[in-house]
């Protein structure tokens, strides 16, 4: 394989277990976002917009949906001979076989997959976030700093900064401080999980973090402020846009919804800036005479008889007749019955909604086991949930 400047290692192997049953069945990065695309999109087209050819995908948790969205990468041209991407699962070895502990632990189960190319640099990537970012800019800005790490990073409201990794940086945004998720947070100098490392200097803590078997073998928890410790040239790299964290059902909820105002703060029409996504081949949607659209993201294949306002509605989803659709997502093939009144809910994919069915109308219920998931007023339904007739929740 011909040498690369720099990989990318996509991080997709986590739970996502605060969106409920959302990723029951399909891993976070799978979700769909925004009325055709799945989180994952936003990464992945950012590596080709910014000129890396060369991905490996870590999954671990529900990847078939999310291995099937991948598939050899040709919506992002990255169905290459030399580079494009490659899905790395956990595997058995001759010895022994083990789930990816934490981040890192992942990195460094697959050294051997980043030897092969042997990079100068990874760009470590999560696939959870919602934003459009020019890598290439930020390995100029490791280069020029000569640094042995740097760190995305944007300001966050200070009450928000105990969910993230939060750093203090000089004058020349070299980092003299890290700490992973502080109780309280000295600064709202946030991490995005967008890390640029010198392979070399990687390789070796990552071979020296593996053999301590206190370490949750982290990123953010390990491996960042073990580099730090030990003097490291860290840096700061500071990123300007719209970047969101779409890990819980209210931000997820509110990320979608930021897109269906006249002239919304993320631009998903940018042509020098396009996401890619593998698209179902399906006839142009169609509104009835009976049906009404407004202030919505209407998706190919959809079918509207009924009323939608403020909402998204993914491919192959019908509205029939009679029914009201406001303030919600309503994701592929999803179909709703006559006279059916939906609000402030997500649907999944493939649900089936009985006719004269009210959803969004009840209150939150609170699951003593994870108090904080459905607590945002925000209706959610799993994917192929059949609801009955005249259900109302
Ligand atoms: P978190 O988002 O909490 O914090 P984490 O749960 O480790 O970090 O997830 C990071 C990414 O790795 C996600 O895309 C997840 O799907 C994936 N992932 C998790 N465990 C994995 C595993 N074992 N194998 C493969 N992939 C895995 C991180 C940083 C913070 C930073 C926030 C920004 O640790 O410092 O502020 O991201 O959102
Ligand atoms: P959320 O933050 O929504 O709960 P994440 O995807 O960020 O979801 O993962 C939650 C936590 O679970 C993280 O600390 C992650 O490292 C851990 N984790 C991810 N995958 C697994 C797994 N297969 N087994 C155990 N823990 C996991």
């Amino acid at each position: 394989m011909v040498a690369k400047e720099m990989v990318a290692l996509l991080l997709a192997g986590g739970q996502g277990s605060r969106l409920g049953v959302l990723t029951t069945t399909i891993a976070k990065p799978a979700v769909s976002y925004g009325g055709k695309y799945r989180i994952i999109d936003f990464p992945l087209s950012n590596c080709v917009n910014s000129d890396i050819d060369t991905v490996g995908v870590f999954t671990q948790y529900q990847p078939l949906e999310l291995n099937t969205h991948i598939g050899i990468g040709k919506p992002w041209d990255l169905d290459r001979v030399n580079g494009g991407v490659t899905i790395l699962s956990p595997y058995l070895k001759a010895d022994e076989g083990e789930w990816f502990k934490g981040t890192a632990n992942a990195v460094c189960q697959n050294i051997h997959y980043v030897d092969k190319i042997n990079p100068e640099y990874v760009i470590i990537l999560s696939g959870d976030h919602i934003y459009k970012m020019d890598y290439s800019r930020m390995l100029d800005f490791h280069k020029q700093n000569n640094a042995d790490a740097t760190i995305s990073v944007l300001k966050v409201p200070l009450e928000d900064a105990s969910r993230f990794g939060i750093m203090n940086a000089d004058e020349n945004n070299k980092i003299y401080e890290f700490e992973e998720k502080p109780k309280n947070p000295k600064s709202d100098l946030a991490s995005m999980g967008v890390y640029i490392f010198t392979w070399p200097v990687l390789r070796e803590y990552l071979l020296r973090d593996d053999k301590n078997p206190d370490s949750d073998n982290d990123f953010g928890k390990n491996i960042i402020p073990m580099m730090l410790g030990e003097g490291r040239s860290m840096y700061a790299y500071a990123f300007e846009g719209y970047w969101k964290d779409v890990g819980t059902i209210q931000a997820y909820w509110e990320s979608n919804m930021d897109l269906i105002e006249r002239v919304p703060e993320f631009n998903l029409f940018d042509r020098d800036w396009r996401i890619y996504t593998s698209n179902p081949v399906k006839p142009a949607h169609y509104i009835a005479p009976s049906g009404s659209a407004k202030k919505s993201i209407i998706a190919e294949g959809c079918l509207v008889y009924g009323t939608v306002r403020n909402s998204i509605l993914f491919p192959g989803v019908v509205v029939e007749e009679g029914a009201v659709i406001q303030d919600s997502i309503i994701m592929s093939n999803t179909r709703i019955g006559r006279n059916v009144e939906i609000y402030k809910s997500i649907l999944s994919e493939d649900v089936q909604v009985g006719h004269e069915a009210k959803i969004g109308i009840g209150e939150d219920v609170v699951n003593e086991d994870k108090p904080h998931i459905y607590d945002s007023g925000i209706t959610v339904i799993g994917d192929h949930a059949v609801i009955p007739n005249h259900t109302e929740i």
